[in-house]
């Protein structure tokens, strides 16, 4: 999946295999008679994905000097979240799909109750992960990992975007709403893994601003490479149904730019998300090659 091993491949490989190592750990594994429910939560978070927020998570925290395991913590947490999202994603209340990460949707692999009760546990089992003493010493550390990432993931955040979303569908939007739209939806949380690090390691306000800018370009610019596989990209290799965008009607970066515009776009992003790490040495390296990663991505 990530090719020719250049420093950011490697490293984006070190991070899954640790992260997956991890979130091994904190899965129940299938026993007593809510054996199906823990099935499905390790069907789900264990099935690949790029690991892209535990990355972030991972080389924020570099920055700062934090041990590995507190980030490692917080960036299983993250996935668990985002499995989540992609678990109730799926779902045919939402947008009915059969493939995810290559393999069936986790309501095709068991049923729907079972999906929708994984993602609750995915999404609970994180605050779990954040809130444990192992996160970090400081119980004020841990309110505020927790309490930031309650504002990524919920109403005003992901869940919120997600609500736009449904809503939006047929309805005419323009670019000021779906860049709205996409910052809650997928940004957020992008947002949180780029500011994670800082938290734990105490960082200074003007780095953390430095950060939550990046993370606002590099989501966005994420999220237009997303719709552009969407149009462009092959179920096989993108691991679930492409096309669903222009059949469901939905209106994306792509549908009112244009494919070319909204490349353009992608890359100026990119490039700006880059330039918000100025103040940071070459320990911000890896986090200056994902921003070029999240637009030239193959899946
Ligand atoms: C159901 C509460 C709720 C929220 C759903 C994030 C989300 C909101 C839905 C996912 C739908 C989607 C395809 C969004 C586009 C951007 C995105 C989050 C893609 C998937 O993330 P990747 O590419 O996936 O990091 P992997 O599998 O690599 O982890």
């Amino acid at each position: 999946m990530i090719g020719t091993p250049t420093p950011f491949n490697t490293a984006l490989t070190d991070t899954q295999t640790a992260v997956e190592a991890m979130l091994d750990a904190y899965l129940p594994h299938p026993d007593g008679p809510e054996a199906v429910l823990f099935q499905a939560m390790r069907y789900a978070a264990l099935a690949g994905g790029k690991r892209f927020r535990p990355f972030l998570v991972c080389e924020s925290a570099r920055l700062f000097g934090v041990n590995t395991r507190s980030a490692l913590r917080v960036a299983a947490a993250v996935e668990c979240v985002h499995t989540y999202s992609l678990v109730h994603d799926d779902l045919p209340c939402m947008d009915n799909d059969d493939l995810r990460r290559g393999q069936l949707t986790v309501h095709r692999k068991f049923d729907e109750a079972t999906a929708v009760l994984a993602g609750d546990a995915l999404l609970t089992l994180a605050f779990d992960i954040i809130a444990g003493l192992e996160t970090h010493e400081l119980a004020e550390v841990r309110i505020e990992l927790v309490r930031c990432l309650a504002a990524a993931a919920g109403a005003h955040g992901m869940v919120g975007g997600q609500m736009i979303d449904l809503a939006s569908e047929g309805a005419s939007i323009d670019m000021g709403g779906i860049t709205r739209l996409q910052q809650l939806k997928t940004g957020a949380l992008i947002a949180f893994s780029c500011e994670a690090g800082a938290i734990l390691g105490r960082g200074p306000q003007d780095r953390r601003h430095a950060l939550h800018a990046y993370a606002h370009d590099m989501g966005l610019a994420f999220q237009i490479a997303d719709d552009l596989l969407d149009v462009e990209g092959e179920a096989a290799i993108v691991g679930k149904a492409t096309g669903k965008d222009a059949k469901a009607g939905k209106a994306t970066f792509v549908s009112i730019l244009g494919v070319d515009r909204a490349r353009d776009q992608a890359r100026m992003l990119s490039n700006q998300a880059i330039q918000h790490l100025d103040l940071f040495d070459e320990k911000a390296d890896l986090l200056r090659e994902a921003a070029r990663f999240v637009i030239t991505r193959p899946n």
